[in-house]
Protein backbone atom coordinates (compact mmCIF):
# COMPACT_ATOMS: atom_id res chain seq x y z
CA UNK A 1 0.00 0.00 0.00
CA UNK A 2 2.89 2.49 0.89
CA UNK A 3 4.62 1.53 -2.57
CA UNK A 4 1.25 2.87 -4.13
CA UNK A 5 0.77 5.50 -2.26
CA UNK A 6 4.53 7.19 -3.10
CA UNK A 7 3.82 6.03 -6.79
CA UNK A 8 0.58 7.89 -6.92
CA UNK A 9 2.27 10.96 -5.26
CA UNK A 10 5.32 11.11 -7.16
CA UNK A 11 3.29 10.40 -10.31
CA UNK A 12 1.28 13.75 -9.74
CA UNK A 13 4.19 15.98 -8.55
CA UNK A 14 5.93 14.99 -12.27
CA UNK A 15 2.38 15.41 -13.88
CA UNK A 16 2.73 19.26 -12.31
CA UNK A 17 5.90 20.00 -13.78
CA UNK A 18 5.00 18.29 -17.32
CA UNK A 19 1.22 20.11 -17.16
CA UNK A 20 3.16 23.91 -16.30
CA UNK A 21 5.26 23.23 -19.72
CA UNK A 22 3.97 25.83 -22.34
CA UNK A 23 0.93 26.99 -20.61
CA UNK A 24 2.03 30.42 -18.43
CA UNK A 25 2.45 33.09 -18.40
CA UNK A 26 -1.63 34.01 -19.11
CA UNK A 27 -2.70 29.84 -18.29
CA UNK A 28 -3.13 28.80 -21.86
CA UNK A 29 -5.11 25.72 -21.03
CA UNK A 30 -4.93 23.68 -24.33
CA UNK A 31 -0.95 24.23 -24.43
CA UNK A 32 1.53 22.09 -23.41
CA UNK A 33 2.28 18.05 -23.91
CA UNK A 34 -0.99 18.14 -21.40
CA UNK A 35 -3.43 19.91 -22.78
CA UNK A 36 -7.15 20.23 -21.08
CA UNK A 37 -7.77 19.91 -17.77
CA UNK A 38 -6.04 17.99 -14.64
CA UNK A 39 -7.28 17.25 -11.10
CA UNK A 40 -4.67 15.61 -9.00
CA UNK A 41 -5.41 13.70 -5.98
CA UNK A 42 -2.97 14.13 -3.91
CA UNK A 43 -3.94 13.79 -0.32
CA UNK A 44 -6.48 11.15 -1.17
CA UNK A 45 -4.40 8.14 -1.58
CA UNK A 46 -5.41 6.43 1.19
CA UNK A 47 -9.18 6.12 0.04
CA UNK A 48 -7.54 4.62 -3.16
CA UNK A 49 -5.26 1.83 -1.74
CA UNK A 50 -7.34 0.76 1.48
CA UNK A 51 -9.94 -0.21 -0.61
CA UNK A 52 -8.23 -1.42 -3.92
CA UNK A 53 -5.74 -3.82 -2.42
CA UNK A 54 -8.82 -5.93 -0.92
CA UNK A 55 -9.25 -6.49 -5.05
CA UNK A 56 -8.22 -8.54 -7.73
CA UNK A 57 -8.19 -8.15 -11.43
CA UNK A 58 -11.59 -9.08 -12.18
CA UNK A 59 -13.24 -6.82 -9.83
CA UNK A 60 -14.33 -3.83 -11.80
CA UNK A 61 -13.67 -0.39 -10.70
CA UNK A 62 -14.80 2.72 -11.62
CA UNK A 63 -13.17 6.62 -10.54
CA UNK A 64 -14.55 10.03 -11.17
CA UNK A 65 -12.54 12.99 -12.68
CA UNK A 66 -9.74 12.63 -10.06
CA UNK A 67 -8.76 9.08 -10.63
CA UNK A 68 -5.15 8.89 -10.75
CA UNK A 69 -4.23 7.31 -7.15
CA UNK A 70 -7.46 4.91 -7.53
CA UNK A 71 -6.14 3.30 -10.76
CA UNK A 72 -2.42 2.87 -9.97
CA UNK A 73 -3.63 1.05 -6.73
CA UNK A 74 -5.62 -0.67 -9.22
CA UNK A 75 -3.18 -2.09 -11.09
CA UNK A 76 -3.68 0.20 -13.72
CA UNK A 77 -0.66 -0.29 -17.18
CA UNK A 78 1.34 2.69 -16.07
CA UNK A 79 3.16 3.08 -19.49
CA UNK A 80 -0.39 3.22 -21.05
CA UNK A 81 -2.20 5.53 -18.44
CA UNK A 82 0.60 7.99 -18.90
CA UNK A 83 0.65 7.82 -22.71
CA UNK A 84 -2.85 8.42 -22.86
CA UNK A 85 -2.83 11.30 -20.77
CA UNK A 86 -0.19 13.15 -22.98
CA UNK A 87 -2.47 11.96 -25.70
CA UNK A 88 -0.26 9.30 -27.31
CA UNK A 89 -1.49 6.73 -29.93
CA UNK A 90 -0.44 4.32 -27.23
CA UNK A 91 -2.50 5.45 -24.70
CA UNK A 92 -5.15 3.39 -23.05
CA UNK A 93 -7.63 4.93 -25.21
CA UNK A 94 -5.15 6.24 -28.28
CA UNK A 95 -4.73 9.40 -27.04
CA UNK A 96 -8.71 10.69 -27.29
CA UNK A 97 -9.34 10.26 -23.59
CA UNK A 98 -7.30 11.85 -21.88
CA UNK A 99 -6.69 11.66 -17.84
CA UNK A 100 -10.50 11.69 -17.16
CA UNK A 101 -11.35 9.05 -19.36
CA UNK A 102 -9.01 6.04 -18.63
CA UNK A 103 -9.96 2.22 -19.45
CA UNK A 104 -7.93 -0.48 -18.52
CA UNK A 105 -10.25 -3.87 -19.59
CA UNK A 106 -7.22 -5.94 -17.97
CA UNK A 107 -7.27 -4.86 -14.59
CA UNK A 108 -11.04 -3.42 -15.12
CA UNK A 109 -10.76 0.13 -14.64
CA UNK A 110 -12.52 3.00 -15.92
CA UNK A 111 -12.99 6.69 -15.03
CA UNK A 112 -15.68 9.29 -16.37
CA UNK A 113 -15.64 13.17 -15.90
CA UNK A 114 -19.44 13.47 -15.02
CA UNK A 115 -19.63 13.02 -11.52
CA UNK A 116 -21.19 10.09 -10.21
CA UNK A 117 -21.19 8.84 -13.80
CA UNK A 118 -19.16 5.59 -12.27
CA UNK A 119 -22.43 4.66 -9.95
CA UNK A 120 -24.66 2.92 -12.69
CA UNK A 121 -21.83 1.38 -14.13
CA UNK A 122 -20.32 -0.05 -11.20
CA UNK A 123 -24.67 -1.24 -10.22
CA UNK A 124 -24.63 -3.00 -13.45
CA UNK A 125 -20.79 -5.32 -13.45
CA UNK A 126 -22.46 -6.76 -9.48
CA UNK A 127 -25.14 -7.18 -11.58
CA UNK A 128 -23.10 -8.92 -14.06
CA UNK A 129 -20.97 -11.11 -11.56
CA UNK A 130 -24.09 -11.97 -9.57
CA UNK A 131 -25.92 -13.28 -12.91
CA UNK A 132 -22.76 -15.12 -13.64
CA UNK A 133 -22.27 -16.61 -9.63
CA UNK A 134 -18.90 -14.93 -9.63
CA UNK A 135 -17.57 -14.02 -6.47
CA UNK A 136 -16.05 -10.93 -8.07
CA UNK A 137 -17.27 -7.13 -6.71
CA UNK A 138 -17.25 -4.06 -7.88
CA UNK A 139 -16.45 -0.73 -6.24
CA UNK A 140 -17.36 3.02 -7.53
CA UNK A 141 -15.66 6.32 -5.99
CA UNK A 142 -17.53 9.12 -6.16
CA UNK A 143 -16.34 12.68 -4.36
CA UNK A 144 -18.69 13.80 -1.33
CA UNK A 145 -19.69 16.76 -4.13
CA UNK A 146 -21.45 13.68 -5.85
CA UNK A 147 -23.65 12.31 -3.31
CA UNK A 148 -26.95 14.32 -4.40
CA UNK A 149 -26.53 13.33 -7.89
CA UNK A 150 -29.94 11.20 -8.86
CA UNK A 151 -27.52 8.75 -10.42
CA UNK A 152 -25.85 7.80 -7.28
CA UNK A 153 -29.39 7.65 -5.72
CA UNK A 154 -30.68 5.21 -8.15
CA UNK A 155 -27.69 3.06 -8.41
CA UNK A 156 -27.79 2.50 -4.64
CA UNK A 157 -31.21 1.68 -4.81
CA UNK A 158 -30.71 -0.93 -7.49
CA UNK A 159 -27.85 -2.29 -5.58
CA UNK A 160 -29.59 -2.54 -2.64
CA UNK A 161 -32.87 -3.95 -3.84
CA UNK A 162 -30.79 -6.36 -5.74
CA UNK A 163 -28.17 -7.52 -2.77
CA UNK A 164 -25.60 -6.57 -5.80
CA UNK A 165 -21.70 -6.97 -4.68
CA UNK A 166 -21.06 -3.29 -5.23
CA UNK A 167 -18.93 -0.73 -2.71
CA UNK A 168 -19.98 3.02 -3.13
CA UNK A 169 -16.64 4.61 -1.83
CA UNK A 170 -16.64 8.61 -1.09
CA UNK A 171 -13.66 10.44 -1.04
CA UNK A 172 -14.90 13.27 1.45
CA UNK A 173 -12.44 16.05 0.57
CA UNK A 174 -14.66 18.75 1.73
CA UNK A 175 -14.92 20.32 -1.09
CA UNK A 176 -16.55 20.07 -4.42
CA UNK A 177 -14.58 22.59 -6.59
CA UNK A 178 -15.59 25.64 -4.52
CA UNK A 179 -18.03 24.56 -2.65
CA UNK A 180 -17.95 23.51 1.05
CA UNK A 181 -20.29 20.05 1.46
CA UNK A 182 -22.34 22.13 4.22
CA UNK A 183 -23.54 24.74 1.66
CA UNK A 184 -25.44 21.59 -0.43
CA UNK A 185 -25.99 18.70 1.36
CA UNK A 186 -27.68 18.12 4.87
CA UNK A 187 -25.85 15.30 6.04
CA UNK A 188 -22.48 15.44 7.82
CA UNK A 189 -21.07 12.28 6.03
CA UNK A 190 -22.08 10.02 2.77
CA UNK A 191 -22.43 6.69 4.84
CA UNK A 192 -25.74 8.12 6.32
CA UNK A 193 -27.51 7.98 2.84
CA UNK A 194 -27.41 4.04 3.46
CA UNK A 195 -30.07 4.67 5.99
CA UNK A 196 -33.09 5.26 3.11
CA UNK A 197 -31.77 2.20 1.44
CA UNK A 198 -31.73 -0.76 4.28
CA UNK A 199 -27.93 -0.89 3.73
CA UNK A 200 -24.93 -0.66 5.46
CA UNK A 201 -22.51 2.43 5.73
CA UNK A 202 -19.74 2.99 6.99
CA UNK A 203 -17.06 5.99 8.12
CA UNK A 204 -13.83 6.32 8.42
CA UNK A 205 -12.91 9.57 9.92
CA UNK A 206 -9.34 9.83 8.87
CA UNK A 207 -7.20 9.41 6.10
CA UNK A 208 -5.25 6.34 7.16
CA UNK A 209 -4.61 4.03 5.17
CA UNK A 210 -4.35 0.92 7.55
CA UNK A 211 -7.88 2.21 9.00
CA UNK A 212 -9.47 2.70 5.61
CA UNK A 213 -7.92 -1.51 4.81
CA UNK A 214 -10.10 -2.47 7.67
CA UNK A 215 -13.29 -1.24 6.99
CA UNK A 216 -12.73 -2.01 3.39
CA UNK A 217 -12.45 -5.47 4.43
CA UNK A 218 -15.79 -5.40 5.89
CA UNK A 219 -17.64 -3.73 2.89
CA UNK A 220 -15.63 -5.84 -0.02
CA UNK A 221 -15.85 -9.08 2.44
CA UNK A 222 -20.05 -8.57 2.44
CA UNK A 223 -19.85 -7.86 -1.28
CA UNK A 224 -17.79 -10.70 -2.24
CA UNK A 225 -19.98 -13.13 -0.02
CA UNK A 226 -23.43 -12.42 -1.63
CA UNK A 227 -24.42 -10.19 1.11
CA UNK A 228 -25.13 -6.90 -0.73
CA UNK A 229 -23.91 -2.85 -0.98
CA UNK A 230 -22.02 -0.83 1.69
CA UNK A 231 -21.45 2.97 1.09
CA UNK A 232 -17.53 3.90 2.61
CA UNK A 233 -17.39 6.94 3.20
CA UNK A 234 -13.64 8.08 3.94
CA UNK A 235 -12.46 11.44 4.87
CA UNK A 236 -9.56 12.64 3.17
CA UNK A 237 -7.74 16.21 2.50
CA UNK A 238 -7.52 18.11 -0.86
CA UNK A 239 -3.96 19.18 -0.90
CA UNK A 240 -3.90 21.17 -4.70
CA UNK A 241 -6.39 23.30 -5.94
CA UNK A 242 -9.71 21.79 -7.73
CA UNK A 243 -7.59 21.46 -10.96
CA UNK A 244 -4.39 22.74 -11.94
CA UNK A 245 -4.45 26.11 -12.56
CA UNK A 246 -7.27 26.85 -9.85
CA UNK A 247 -6.12 29.79 -7.42
CA UNK A 248 -8.31 28.39 -4.71
CA UNK A 249 -9.35 32.21 -3.77
CA UNK A 250 -12.60 30.62 -2.21
CA UNK A 251 -10.09 28.64 0.09
CA UNK A 252 -9.29 29.92 3.41
CA UNK A 253 -5.04 29.71 4.35
CA UNK A 254 -6.01 27.91 7.52
CA UNK A 255 -8.30 25.07 5.47
CA UNK A 256 -5.39 24.80 3.16
CA UNK A 257 -2.68 24.54 6.12
CA UNK A 258 -4.96 21.88 7.60
CA UNK A 259 -5.07 19.56 4.61
CA UNK A 260 -1.56 20.14 4.37
CA UNK A 261 -0.57 19.14 7.78
CA UNK A 262 -2.70 15.37 7.39
CA UNK A 263 -0.56 13.83 4.94
CA UNK A 264 -1.92 10.08 5.07
CA UNK A 265 1.62 9.31 3.36
CA UNK A 266 3.67 10.35 6.71
CA UNK A 267 0.69 8.82 8.51
CA UNK A 268 1.38 5.41 7.01
CA UNK A 269 5.60 6.19 7.48
CA UNK A 270 5.00 5.87 10.73
CA UNK A 271 2.83 3.02 11.24
CA UNK A 272 5.66 1.39 8.73
CA UNK A 273 8.54 2.67 11.54
CA UNK A 274 6.21 1.71 14.36
CA UNK A 275 6.52 -2.17 12.72
CA UNK A 276 9.87 -2.30 12.53
CA UNK A 277 10.72 -0.48 8.88
CA UNK A 278 13.57 2.10 9.06
CA UNK A 279 14.38 5.12 7.00
CA UNK A 280 16.71 2.98 4.53
CA UNK A 281 13.66 0.06 4.34
CA UNK A 282 11.44 3.68 3.29
CA UNK A 283 13.68 5.04 0.91
CA UNK A 284 14.42 2.14 -1.29
CA UNK A 285 10.65 1.58 -1.72
CA UNK A 286 10.47 5.45 -2.46
CA UNK A 287 13.08 5.14 -5.00
CA UNK A 288 11.54 2.00 -6.50
CA UNK A 289 8.36 4.12 -7.07
CA UNK A 290 10.11 7.06 -8.34
CA UNK A 291 12.56 5.20 -10.94
CA UNK A 292 9.11 3.44 -12.13
CA UNK A 293 6.97 7.03 -12.83
CA UNK A 294 10.60 8.56 -14.34
CA UNK A 295 10.23 5.34 -16.75
CA UNK A 296 6.87 6.17 -17.69
CA UNK A 297 7.12 9.42 -18.22
CA UNK A 298 9.58 9.06 -20.61
CA UNK A 299 8.31 6.23 -22.73
CA UNK A 300 5.11 8.40 -23.11
CA UNK A 301 6.57 11.02 -24.10
CA UNK A 302 8.27 8.75 -26.62
CA UNK A 303 5.02 7.51 -27.98
CA UNK A 304 4.08 8.99 -31.33
CA UNK A 305 0.43 11.17 -31.69
CA UNK A 306 -2.82 9.94 -33.27
CA UNK A 307 -2.78 10.42 -37.16
CA UNK A 308 -5.52 13.42 -37.01
CA UNK A 309 -7.69 10.62 -39.68
CA UNK A 310 -7.78 8.06 -36.63
CA UNK A 311 -10.33 10.86 -34.95
CA UNK A 312 -13.06 9.20 -37.11
CA UNK A 313 -12.23 5.50 -35.27
CA UNK A 314 -13.83 4.40 -31.76
CA UNK A 315 -16.60 7.28 -32.59
CA UNK A 316 -20.74 5.57 -32.07
CA UNK A 317 -21.14 7.07 -35.34
CA UNK A 318 -18.64 6.92 -38.34
CA UNK A 319 -18.51 8.68 -41.50
CA UNK A 320 -19.68 6.82 -44.28
CA UNK A 321 -16.90 5.23 -46.00
CA UNK A 322 -15.23 7.93 -48.92
CA UNK A 323 -15.66 11.06 -46.25
CA UNK A 324 -13.13 12.54 -44.51
CA UNK A 325 -14.14 16.13 -44.59
CA UNK A 326 -15.95 17.63 -41.34
CA UNK A 327 -18.78 19.19 -43.04
CA UNK A 328 -22.40 17.51 -43.08
CA UNK A 329 -23.38 15.81 -46.28
CA UNK A 330 -26.85 16.89 -45.49
CA UNK A 331 -28.53 20.10 -45.36
CA UNK A 332 -29.59 21.12 -41.54
CA UNK A 333 -32.13 23.48 -42.05
CA UNK A 334 -34.09 20.50 -43.89
CA UNK A 335 -33.52 18.57 -40.65
CA UNK A 336 -34.79 21.19 -38.36
CA UNK A 337 -30.90 21.39 -37.06
CA UNK A 338 -29.75 25.15 -36.03
CA UNK A 339 -26.39 25.29 -37.48
CA UNK A 340 -23.46 23.94 -34.74
C1 LIG B 1 -22.93 15.73 -13.66
C2 LIG B 1 -21.87 16.75 -13.51
N1 LIG B 1 -22.17 17.96 -13.01
C3 LIG B 1 -21.21 18.89 -12.85
C4 LIG B 1 -19.92 18.63 -13.21
C5 LIG B 1 -18.82 19.68 -13.02
N2 LIG B 1 -17.98 19.24 -11.90
C6 LIG B 1 -16.78 18.68 -12.13
S1 LIG B 1 -16.02 18.23 -10.70
C7 LIG B 1 -17.28 18.85 -9.78
C8 LIG B 1 -17.24 18.79 -8.28
C9 LIG B 1 -16.98 17.44 -7.79
O1 LIG B 1 -16.81 17.45 -6.41
P1 LIG B 1 -16.58 16.11 -5.66
O2 LIG B 1 -17.57 15.10 -6.14
O3 LIG B 1 -16.56 16.37 -4.21
O4 LIG B 1 -15.17 15.62 -6.18
P2 LIG B 1 -13.75 16.33 -5.96
O5 LIG B 1 -13.55 17.27 -7.11
O6 LIG B 1 -13.78 17.01 -4.67
O7 LIG B 1 -12.78 15.22 -6.01
C10 LIG B 1 -18.29 19.37 -10.58
C11 LIG B 1 -19.53 19.97 -10.08
C12 LIG B 1 -19.64 17.37 -13.74
N3 LIG B 1 -18.41 17.02 -14.10
N4 LIG B 1 -20.62 16.43 -13.87
MG1 LIG C 1 -15.00 16.72 -2.98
Amino acid sequence: MYADMVTARYYEERLQEEYLEGKQPAFDISAGPIPGELHLAAGQEAAAVGVCHHLRDDDVVTAPHRPHHVAIAKGIDLKRMTAEIFGRDTGLCSGKGGHMHLFDPDVNFACSGIIAEGCPPAVGAGLAAKKRNTDSVAVAYLGEGAIDQGGFFESLNFAAVHDLPVVFVVEDNDWAISMPQERVTDVESADTRADGFEMDGIRVDHDDAVAVYEAAAEAVGRARDGNGPTILSVQVHRRMGHFMGDPQSYRSDEDQEAALDRDSIERMEAHLRDHGLDDDDLGAVRAEAHQRVDDAIAWAKDQPKPDPDDAYEHVFTNPPSGVTDTEPDFDLAETGGEGE
